[in-house]
């Protein structure tokens, strides 16, 4: 009876996942067929929203900004660069994170990062993300940074970011 009750637990949370994706996705048609409504409308199609810092402290050396990337235009366009002010980071690479054989994960830089016409992505740990290095100082959960991100359509975005915690 237990293990009955276990399997149907099972498919109940599957459901529910399933409905939240499906959903997810019911968004990302809407936001779609907004931007066929209006057509392409050029430099401010790309806005970001969500954007956030890891907070680090003892002179870690790196830390991770995470953010949705969304494109409500008709052409799909491209982050190509991310940047931050010298006082804070040395540099900014935008980094994805694969799994090897081994199991183990790495990160890598990546020359750019596609956001469909439409569409958006997402970045976040365990993903694709901008790994600020050479950091000048701690973060403290709280404070905001501004990050500047440049895509292939010329769109250059001055991005609020607020540091947090890790959970
Ligand atoms: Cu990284």
């Amino acid at each position: 009876m237990t293990r009955v009750r276990r399997v149907l637990l099972v498919i109940l949370l599957a459901a529910v996942l399933g409905v939240r994706l499906i959903g997810r996705f019911g968004d990302e048609d809407d936001a779609a067929d907004k931007a066929n409504d209006t057509g392409p409308s050029g430099a401010s199609a790309i806005t970001v929203r969500d954007a956030w810092v890891h907070a680090i402290a003892g002179s870690s050396g790196i830390t991770g900004a995470f953010m949705i990337i969304e494109n409500s235009g008709g052409a799909a366009d491209r982050l190509l660069s991310a940047g931050v002010s010298a006082e804070i980071a040395g540099a900014v690479e935008i980094h994805e994170t694969t799994v090897g054989e081994d199991q183990a994960m790495r990160m890598r830089p990546v020359e750019g990062v596609d956001v469909p016409a439409g569409g958006s992505v997402k970045l976040e740990p365990g993903g694709i993300h901008l790994m600020l290095l050479d950091m000048k100082r701690d973060l403290t959960p709280g404070e905001t940074l501004t990050l500047t991100l440049t895509f292939a359509s010329g769109v250059q975005l001055e991005v609020s970011a607020s540091v947090r915690a890790p959970e």
